[in-house]
């Protein structure tokens, strides 16, 4: 089960139109590409897809799931809007809602298992070790868990574990974390046990329904079997600009952590054809991922991403930025840090120029229509 509907507040602008899952990632990907593809070379072909907010363009994108090879009758890839819940469409008011709007299409199946991922997440994993561990420890639940910075652990589950791994104390984003160890937000539960627990949340008025707030530590509390699973690799939560930011030009180093070229670990995603690139010989670009489509006439492009059709003008300097689909860069524009979204238009001679103790930039063309400028999602 794939949540995939968060309104993602963190991402400001970014999420203005679109649910986190969908925003473009990585030249050619959106973020949600990398769960899905996870699952497709981990062998699970049959996701639920939980979606709720600006959910057009990511339903769109998944379309019937052949990309993933999740174009099946049996299993496949469907994708549950809380109209398609249980009475006939409630919003799903957290986490662990949306899973519980949904019991009948799990038991549909019948598992013994059931894996709950986020669609927000920058990161290439096998499911099936994480299945393996769950089922050697005979646990309730294994969490999938990773060190994260000191400085970011408030804004991960934290837990802390025993010796041979089992959790016995978990905090949901606590204000003082006691541990660097976080939870990933996936989950690997058995399922009669998860179903009773989501049956049990659901009656509580008192609830949030979320399962870091909720259903963790009330199994904790009932002294239930809870495991951690020990990822090792490049994961990112892409839920804040900085982050976002960061695991682009995470990409952009000859050694990344993520391997897009790893043949046994494809990310698969929606392919568009259009042509090659092109790139004038007035043109300098270094460290930058260009995608089909592109023209760049002249100018300087460094450390940036660039997504299809991007038309970039004469002596335009682009640099650590991240450039989505349609856009134009006039003449002499200079970006530095900046993210633009989709089919924005930059006038010739703009500046924009996130100084380093600031979020990047985010525009769009309203914001550009508007003359006024978008500095870490908040419009000054
Ligand atoms: P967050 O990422 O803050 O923390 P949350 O906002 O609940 O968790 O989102 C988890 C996923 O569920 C996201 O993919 C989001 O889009 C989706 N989602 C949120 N609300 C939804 C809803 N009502 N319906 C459908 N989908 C929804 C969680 C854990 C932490 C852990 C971090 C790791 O709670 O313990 O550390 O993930 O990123
Ligand atoms: P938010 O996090 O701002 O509540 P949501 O993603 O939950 O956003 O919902 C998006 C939109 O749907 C918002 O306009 C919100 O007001 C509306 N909405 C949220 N929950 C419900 C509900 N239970 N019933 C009707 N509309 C809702």
């Amino acid at each position: 089960m794939l949540l995939a509907g968060g309104e993602g507040k963190r991402l400001g602008l970014l999420t203005h139109h679109l649910a986190k899952p969908a925003v473009p990632f990585g030249g050619k990907y959106r973020i949600i590409d990398f769960t899905l593809s996870n699952c497709t070379n981990s062998s699970i072909f049959t996701v639920g897809v939980l979606t709720q907010y600006s959910p057009l363009e990511l339903t769109k994108h998944i379309g019937n799931g052949q990309p993933w090879e999740m174009n099946r009758s049996d299993g496949g890839v469907t994708v549950l809007s809380p109209y398609t819940a249980k009475h006939g469409g409630d919003w799903y008011s957290g986490t662990a809602d949306a899973i519980y709007q949904n019991i009948h299409f799990i038991e549909q199946y019948n598992p013994k298992y059931v894996l709950v991922m986020s669609g927000d997440h920058i990161y290439q994993m096998d499911y099936r070790k994480l299945l393996n561990q769950h089922k050697e420890t005979k646990a309730d639940a294994t969490i999938s868990v990773i060190e994260v910075p000191w400085d970011e652990a408030s804004r991960f589950g934290i837990l802390n574990t025993n010796d041979d791994l089992s959790i016995y104390e978990f905090e949901e984003k606590p204000e003082n974390p006691k541990n660097n160890l976080a939870s990933m937000g996936i989950y690997v539960f058995t399922w009669e046990v998860l179903k009773n627990y989501l049956i049990k949340d659901a009656k509580q008025r008192s609830s949030s329904h979320d399962f870091g707030k909720d259903i963790i530590p009330a199994m904790l509390n009932d002294d239930l079997k809870l495991y951690a699973y020990k990822f090792e690799g490049y994961w990112k939560d892409v839920g804040t600009i900085q982050s976002y930011w960061e695991a682009n030009m995470d990409l952009l180093q000859e050694n990344s952590e993520l391997d897009f070229d790893n043949k046994n670990w494809r990310i698969y995603t929606n392919n568009s054809n259009f042509p090659p690139q092109f790139i004038c010989d007035r043109a300098v670009v270094k460290n930058s991922i260009i995608n089909d489509g592109c023209k760049i006439l002249g100018g300087v492009i460094e450390q940036s991403v660039l997504f299809h059709n991007v038309e970039v003008d004469n002596d335009a300097i682009i640099t650590q930025s991240i450039v989505h689909s349609g856009v134009k860069v006039g003449k002499n524009c200079v970006l530095d840090r900046v993210i633009v979204m989709e089919n924005t238009t930059i006038p010739d001679g703009t500046h924009l120029v996130a100084t380093r103790d600031e979020d990047p930039i985010v525009v769009n063309r309203e914001i550009l229509e508007q003359k006024s400028i978008v500095i870490g999602g908040e419009n000054r």
